[in-house]
């Protein structure tokens, strides 16, 4: 399997007024996305609300991704679950379906402890899906799950056999270096905090994955241009503004106003599911103020 490298766009699931899948509005998102330079996509992660669909529903948002993009980059299908059995058979699907990896955060509900535990619930699902590379989903905020994320990948490389790499979503940038340098960089570890995609290529960084790429892909292009140009002023500035930007749309519930932004560029993504609220009619005018001023729009 290749690495995946550039900006994955953590893709957002459409829904309508009435709260259900609108996956008609898949394929014209898709073309904007690849249009704006992006490279990947990773569906049903935080962003896409994996964790508030039913299975059902998660299988076909799968389906209208991968079917959408056409092989044309990979798509990378998040099946995390608090079953592990579950989890499994969504690995399984987007095996069938021809997507291009799998990745899955860990059971949240009773915490994993030790490293051991979670290699034992990640071969059990990497599993559903043989031959496709499998992604470990960092993300210790949200499952509240403190392991040794070194010791997990060092015990998974001998016993999880398609473990191909990590999205690390954390911020210990001094982690996410030595991630990449394990097992004599054996691993596609790739980034998940937009905000600090600059410290990220500094550490080595070759992928990142994101929901604001769905939005501003171009701006991050910029940040990795100027990098790869050694214009460290220039990369710098344009972090900048994406972290003003970050900021702007962090004043609200984050992915519920990304959504918002989204209807406002014309992709009408509707609102995000519970336990995420909806903005309010007078946040949104205050979202668009607050990005105006810091030059998104
Ligand atoms: C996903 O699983 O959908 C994402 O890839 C998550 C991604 O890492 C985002 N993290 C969260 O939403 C918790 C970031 O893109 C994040 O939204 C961004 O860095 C702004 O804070």
């Amino acid at each position: 399997a290749q690495r995946l490298t550039g900006l994955i766009a953590a893709t957002y699931t459409p829904l309508g007024a009435d709260g259900q899948l609108r996956l008609q509005q898949v394929p014209q998102m898709v073309e904007h996305l690849l249009g704006s330079g992006v490279s990947g996509l990773y569906v049903c992660g935080s962003t896409g609300e994996g964790m508030s669909l039913t299975s059902e529903e998660r299988r076909k948002t799968a389906e209208a991704y991968v079917h959408a993009t056409d092989g044309r980059v990979p798509v990378i299908i998040q099946v995390g679950h608090n079953s592990v059995a579950e989890a499994r058979q969504l690995a399984a699907h987007a095996q069938e379906i021809g997507a291009d990896a799998v990745s899955a955060t860990c059971p949240s509900y009773f915490k994993i402890q030790t490293a051991e535990l979670l290699v034992d619930c990640m071969r059990e699902i990497a599993g559903g899906a043989p031959d496709l590379p499998f992604y470990y989903y960092h993300i210790p905020a949200l499952t509240g799950s403190a392991i040794d994320i070194l010791r997990f990948m060092t015990l998974g490389a001998q016993q999880i056999p398609n473990l191909f790499g990590l999205k690390y979503t954390d911020t210990k940038l001094h982690e996410f270096q030595q991630c990449l340098q394990l097992e004599n960089q054996r691993f596609d570890v790739v980034w998940g905090c937009d905000e600090m995609l600059l410290g990220a290529l500094a550490s080595g960084s070759t992928g990142a994955i994101g929901s604001t790429y769905n939005i501003a892909a171009p701006l991050y292009l910029q940040i990795i241009e100027a990098f790869e140009a050694g214009d460290w002023v220039e990369a710098r500035a344009l972090q900048n503004q994406a972290i003003e930007m970050i900021n702007a749309i962090g004043t609200f519930p984050f992915h519920s106003a990304m959504k918002a932004i989204l209807g406002m560029l014309g992709y009408d993504f509707g609102t995000c599911r519970l336990p995420q609220r909806a903005l309010s009619a007078d946040e949104t005018i205050r979202l668009r103020q607050l990005l105006e001023k810091v030059g998104f729009f």
